[in-house]
């Protein structure tokens, strides 16, 4: 796809062509007029002008307030924090001090987590950039920033056109004094498979030397067998190893006892047997109930001598709670984002906690009023991503009966709306219960999580029962998401799969033992960056190998995505999700210093060939492109 002419063929990047490469492959020799960047600009916005973005309702576009970033003077240095501890005392001094202090810390999730979960994961790096250096100098006593890996990764490429390690090299310039932390889904990195050894290893390695100092390591089935290669990566780098047990039932419910107060307290031990440094409960769907966490962070403490880490999801509403009573218990730092990205699948509010623990010894350590100045820049931020919301608009108790993970939540959402079945989105959450049951009640969180998702909606969709899946299993064709689980391609759910089950979806086919990196061929770098850069034509880095290895497919369209539009990642978020209104006109910074400015003058009717012309002026100049209607 990407060989356009003949200097970016690999025969003629190898120097191996002579006369008759040019008799034999006369269509390599067609070299298309270089579009410029400004034409590329134009043609992305008139796409988006003409056909909309992807999964947005085509409209006019909106009016916008701007969000008001808080000033701030540049010639005072940035406040110290705790990367500076991290950086003079390693990961043991680190963990050490966080033990010692006696407020409660905060990890902020605003620029991971809670845009995951309230906003599809769409948000920009234009406006993270905008708001990283005021955050770093409002907010220095955070214990981290989460603001990379789970999902992030993928939606930057897929849907934001952007470079992920471009967004976390560019943060953490601005960003020099607090942690920053990231989501690790152990062997399943980034993605949502299995992946060599070497490539989480190294994975681990790049994401440290490019500024992640954190890393949440968790197993979509808690199985901490497939935690230990990353857990041993991340002790390699020099960087803090957070290995997370994640909450799933209710251990308060005496007739659940698959997942009871032992089993979490025995997992935290071989976590730490393992090398974590801190220890971190994942409450990936919010149904850690505030007596239960009570419960379980007293005998964690009791277990362990790492620091203990409790991430939540606020979606039932009780989230601030639940957190009060991990503080009573001695949690030494909980994730909490900023109000206006706060609350429901989100994280529970950082100012309301702040308030709510008024008076108390354990008080987190911030200046709300910080906060609160953050909150109206995110509060404005916040509207340009509506065509994302998931609609929930009030606390939802409901989770604890489906237990989907709040990030999953308005994915699912999306899923369902793409095949049909938004009218029937009750029936497929309780359909994901179910499936959890039929599945032997699991783990569910990335990509576990998905795999109910995938098994919920086929079977609203194909109306099927527990009892159709025994009786007809043999001739339904079940997603490769499931089979592949039941394969044993995610790893070994605690207590096994059901037998059974597992028969009747895999048809035969035999199973996998053990570990699956550990079957995987490794990925050999060298070969792949030298085989992207004969595809691309041009110097390719650790990180694009890194990114095609993790997302192959992803990548290569990212890349093909860059070569007909070039950089995206510079226009506003208004712009880049709706277009100019006519007679609209923008700035765009293309590069420190260099500033294009587009005017969106006119539309034209569809031509006799599907196309419109879009009519702008750039700098001044009159320019047209031409774009496909595809209405
Ligand atoms: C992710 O893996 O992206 C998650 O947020 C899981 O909770
Ligand atoms: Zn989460």
């Amino acid at each position: 796809a990407f060989l356009e002419n003949v200097v970016t063929h690999p025969q003629f990047l190898n120097g191996e062509y002579n006369t008759h490469f040019i008799d034999e492959t006369p269509e390599l020799f067609v070299f298309p007029k270089r579009k410029d960047r400004g034409t590329k600009m134009l043609s992305f916005i008139g796409e988006t002008v003409v056909n909309g973005y992807p999964g947005l309702e085509k409209g006019e576009k909106p009016l916008f307030d701007k969000p008001i970033v808080p000033a701030f003077n540049k010639n005072e240095p940035i406040p110290t924090g705790t990367k500076q501890i991290l950086d003079g005392r390693g990961p043991e001094g680190l963990a050490k001090w966080v033990k010692q202090e006696q407020k409660v810390l905060l990890t902020d999730t605003t620029f991971r987590d809670a845009h995951q979960s309230l906003l599809a994961t769409r948000v920009r790096t234009y406006d993270l950039k905008k708001i990283a250096e005021p955050t770093a100098r409002l907010l220095p006593d955070l214990f981290s920033l989460e603001m990379w890996g789970g999902a992030t990764f993928d939606v930057a490429m897929r849907f934001l056109h952007e470079n992920p390690w471009e967004r976390l090299l560019t943060l953490r310039e601005k960003v020099p004094n607090v942690l920053f932390q990231m989501l690790l889904r152990a062997s399943n990195g980034v993605g949502y498979t299995s992946y060599p050894d070497n490539v989480i290893a190294d994975f681990v390695q790049k994401s440290a030397e490019a500024g992640i100092d954190v890393f949440r390591i968790f197993d979509s089935l808690n199985w901490v067998e497939a935690m230990k290669p990353a857990i041993e990566a991340v002790g390699a780098s020099g960087k803090v190893a957070e290995a997370a047990v994640c909450y799933t039932g209710d251990i308060l419910d005496k007739n659940r006892d698959k997942y009871d107060l032992n089993y979490y307290k025995k997992m935290a031990k071989e976590l730490e047997a393992s090398g974590a440094h801190i220890l971190a409960i994942k409450d990936m769907a919010g149904l850690l109930k505030p007596e239960a966490a009570y419960q379980l962070v007293s005998e964690l403490k009791e277990a362990v001598d790492i620091p203990i880490h409790l991430h939540m999801h606020d979606t039932s509403g009780n989230g601030i709670f639940t957190y009060a009573r991990a503080v009573d218990a001695g949690v030494d730092i909980v994730d909490v984002a900023v109000s206006s990205m706060a609350g429901l699948t989100s994280q529970p509010s950082a100012n309301s906690l702040y308030y709510a623990l008024a008076e108390k010894s354990r008080q987190p350590k911030m200046d709300v009023g910080n906060y609160e100045k953050l909150d109206q820049f995110w509060h404005d931020t916040r509207k340009f991503y509506r065509g994302f919301e998931s609609g929930m608009n009030a606390p939802h108790t409901e989770v604890y009966e489906h237990e989907m993970p709040g990030g999953q939540y308005s994915n699912l959402q999306q899923q369902a709306k793409a095949v049909g079945l938004y009218n029937r989105w009750n029936e497929v959450k309780r359909m994901y219960r179910r499936v959890n049951d039929l599945f032997g009640d699991i783990v569910k969180v990335t990509p576990s999580s998905k795999v109910v998702g995938d098994m919920a909606l086929y079977m609203v969709q194909n109306d099927l029962t527990e009892e159709a899946i025994f009786e007809r299993g043999e001739s339904l064709d079940f997603p490769d998401s499931v089979v592949e689980f039941f394969q044993g391609h995610l790893g070994q759910p605690y207590k096994g799969f059901p037998e059974k089950l597992q028969r009747i979806i895999l048809k035969g086919k035999q199973p996998i033992e053990g570990r699956p990196g550990e079957h995987m061929k490794p990925v050999d770098f060298k070969a792949v960056g030298k085989s992207l850069f004969e595809e691309l034509g041009r110097q390719v880095t650790s990180h694009d190998v890194l990114s095609y290895a993790l997302y192959p497919k992803v990548f290569m369209e990212y890349e093909q995505f860059c070569q007909r539009f070039g950089d995206v990642s510079v226009l506003d978020t208004p712009t880049f999700f709706y277009g100019l209104h006519l007679g609209e006109e923008i700035e765009v910074e293309i590069e420190r210093g260099k500033t294009l400015i587009v005017k969106l003058v006119s539309v034209s009717d569809p031509q006799p060939d599907g196309t419109r012309i879009v009519y702008f002026e750039l700098n001044g100049q009159p320019r047209e492109v031409h774009i496909q209607d595809l209405d």
